[in-house]
């Protein structure tokens, strides 16, 4: 495993540089959902798998930018699924990105995730990495990564950043929201789910959501490359990840590129969700 991480770290360096030097503008391509593809994510996803690439333990690689999982070594064991530049279209407006990495244990399931990863490129680049012990915060100081603490949630926070497009939200969904903010939450929201992600994560709690809307039925964070890897960082870290019902890591894709509605938080904020969604049933 520490062969992985160390592949990741080596990624991430290489794209901080391609941020920070590469042309950002659009390519001709469309990835798997349809997206334009920018060049920063055709190079950050090209950079993942070269480093990726190299370790004899990885099995089969699925990159968010890509249509169908790649298999590496048939001898394998580690699957690995990752959104190489989660955000992108933030970069020309100077906001923050991210990294996002699963690892699974012989298949793309939820229930055979063992470790996940993020890395997120703001004023400074930080890495959170979580296995069945901890979650741990590396910092990036003189192209190295330095181990600075454990991340813990409490059991209620103060954060609240809804996702989605409120004129599509469910009535129950909206004012549940809304009674958060009736509360003193405070919104934090940048539309990189990384970076908002963090800031939950570092600043000890609160509730970032996704649901299921109208317009997107099933929400539009994709369960391998994006989903699981914070859910099984939300649930290590002491808080939850549902999807509105029930805990998000028991649904199984049936397509790699598959979406589910998601809830990330402390304990308190996603029991007060399951309560407000099983009122709905
Ligand atoms: P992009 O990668 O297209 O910028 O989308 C980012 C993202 O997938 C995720 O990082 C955000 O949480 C979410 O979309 C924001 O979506 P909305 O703009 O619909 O809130």
């Amino acid at each position: 495993m520490n062969v992985i991480l160390e592949a990741i770290q080596k990624s991430a360096i290489r794209i901080k540089n391609a941020i920070d030097v590469k042309d950002i503008g659009y390519s001709q391509e469309q990835n798997s959902s349809g997206e334009t593809q920018l060049q920063l994510d055709i190079q950050s996803d090209l950079i993942i798998e070269e480093e990726l690439s190299r370790i004899p333990s990885v099995h089969t690689i699925a990159s968010e930018e890509k249509e169908h999982p790649m298999m590496l070594n048939e001898n394998g064991r580690y699957f690995i699924a990752f959104d190489p530049l989660d955000g992108s279209s933030l970069v020309d407006v100077n906001l923050s990105v991210g990294s996002i990495f699963g690892i699974y244990d012989g298949v793309f399931s939820p229930e055979k995730m063992i470790a996940s990863c993020y890395v997120v490129y703001g004023p400074r680049v930080e890495l959170v990495f979580a296995d069945e012990e901890k979650v741990s915060l590396y910092l990036l100081q003189a192209g190295e990564f330095e181990y600075v603490k454990e991340i813990r949630l409490n059991e209620k926070g103060k954060i609240n950043a809804p996702g989605g497009t409120q004129q599509f939200w469910a009535p129950y969904h909206k004012a549940m929201i809304d009674s958060f903010f009736a509360r003193g939450y405070r919104l934090r929201y940048s539309g990189g789910m990384v970076p908002d992600l963090h800031q939950i994560l570092l600043k000890g709690g609160g509730l970032f959501s996704y649901p299921g809307a109208s317009d997107k039925p099933e929400g539009k964070l994709r369960m391998l490359f994006e989903v699981f890897p914070f859910a099984f960082i939300f649930e290590k870290a002491g808080g939850k990840a549902v999807d509105g019902t029930k805990r998000v890591m028991e649904n199984e894709p049936r397509h790699i590129h598959d979406t589910s509605p998601c809830f990330f938080g402390s304990k308190d904020e996603i029991d007060e969700v399951i309560s407000v969604y099983a009122g709905q049933q």
